[in-house]
């Protein structure tokens, strides 16, 4: 139903814009929200902005619900389990602004997975996955103003150019299919819709941003990843003018993969990554991260570089899965 209203809503925003104007004061470290969260903010009429980010997770251990599992036990269940992984994402961003309302966005990434398990045997072996990810296109489209207050939309699409095919050298074979948690992309035409809300004041900044990704159809293989319901709160004080800290709560609820890739059937009783059940989970997230801006008197000129350190406070994850560590993320952005 809302998907068949956006055209119109679109439509209704476009022309609402021509009586519309931003009246930032300053663009100090402040008025962006931590380098975590994406779309956070929109830009002036004609301005362009570039960013990069690098993302790094690192997943330890096994849970089931809210219990922590030892390989061993896991081992009971399984023939073969997940010890770590670690993935590395680099995201390349642009944004642009037609008109006062509307900020365009695109966005590129990269993503490295590799994988360390072991077997009920005892063996220990790697795996790996590389490539490109899927890509995001949104608009960002600014609905009110009210004092220090900012509220916009956020509108994308997720196109799937990432991999759901990737495969490596394991004991099983030289060309085996990798389970879920390994594969690059979604496979299908991802949505998302949101909506944030940005405080400015001269010393600190608030802001909050609801996000849901609605994955369409299934893919090629069958299935769909689930879709997720995401809640951000932070809040940023600056140090001086060219610095600021800043505090952030997630909380995240994804659904499990619906459908499950076929060629996956016989490994989802052997792993627990390749059972399509066992992809959900409840998160909880706390960040802490630092930006600096230089030149801040002339911010057409500044360079943004941010650093955010995230640990989970909640996960409570369907069925057998790995746990998330912690993660960070360094980003780059440079308005002109
Ligand atoms: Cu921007």
């Amino acid at each position: 139903m809302i998907i068949k209203k956006l055209p119109s809503l679109v439509a209704a925003l476009v022309i609402a814009q021509l009586s519309y104007a931003k009246d930032y004061t300053n663009h100090l470290a402040l008025t962006h929200a931590p380098i975590g969260v994406m779309g956070d903010h929109t830009h002036n009429k004609g301005e362009w902005m570039f960013s990069y980010r690098y993302m790094d997770m690192s997943m330890d251990g096994l849970r089931r619900g809210t219990n922590d599992l030892q390989t061993a036990q896991a081992l009971q269940d399984f023939m073969l389990v997940p010890v770590k992984m670690d993935m590395q994402m680099q995201m390349l961003g642009v944004m642009y602004a037609p008109t006062e309302r509307i900020t365009l966005m695109g966005m590129l990434n990269h993503q490295k997975n590799d994988m360390l398990l072991e077997t009920r045997m005892g063996n220990r072996f790697t795996t790996s996955s590389e490539g490109m990810g899927d890509s995001k296109l949104g608009t960002l489209i600014s609905l009110k103003k009210w004092n220090n207050n900012y509220l916009h939309a956020n509108l994308g699409i997720s196109l799937p150019t990432g991999s759901i095919n990737v495969r490596d050298v394991t004991p099983m074979g030289p060309n085996t299919l990798l389970p879920y948690p390994m594969r690059i992309g979604s496979g299908t035409y991802d949505l998302s819709l949101g909506l944030t809300w940005n405080q400015y004041h001269e010393t600190y900044s608030l802001g909050a941003q609801l996000m849901s990704t609605l994955r369409t159809g299934e893919n090629d293989q069958d299935y769909r990843l689930g879709h997720e319901n995401k809640l951000n709160f932070w809040a940023a004080k600056s140090l001086n003018n060219s610095w600021s800290l800043s505090a952030r709560l997630e909380a995240k609820n994804r659904q499990s993969i619906k459908g499950s890739d076929p060629r996956l059937m016989m490994a989802a009783n052997m792993t627990p990554t390749a059972n399509a059940d066992f992809t959900g989970g409840d998160f909880a997230h706390l960040s802490i991260g630092l930006t600096h801006v230089s030149n801040v008197k002339n911010w057409t000129n500044g360079h943004r570089l941010a650093i955010e350190f995230s640990q989970p406070v909640l996960q409570n994850l369907a069925g057998t899965q790995m746990k998330l560590e912690n993660s960070f993320t360094i980003g780059w952005q440079k308005a002109f």
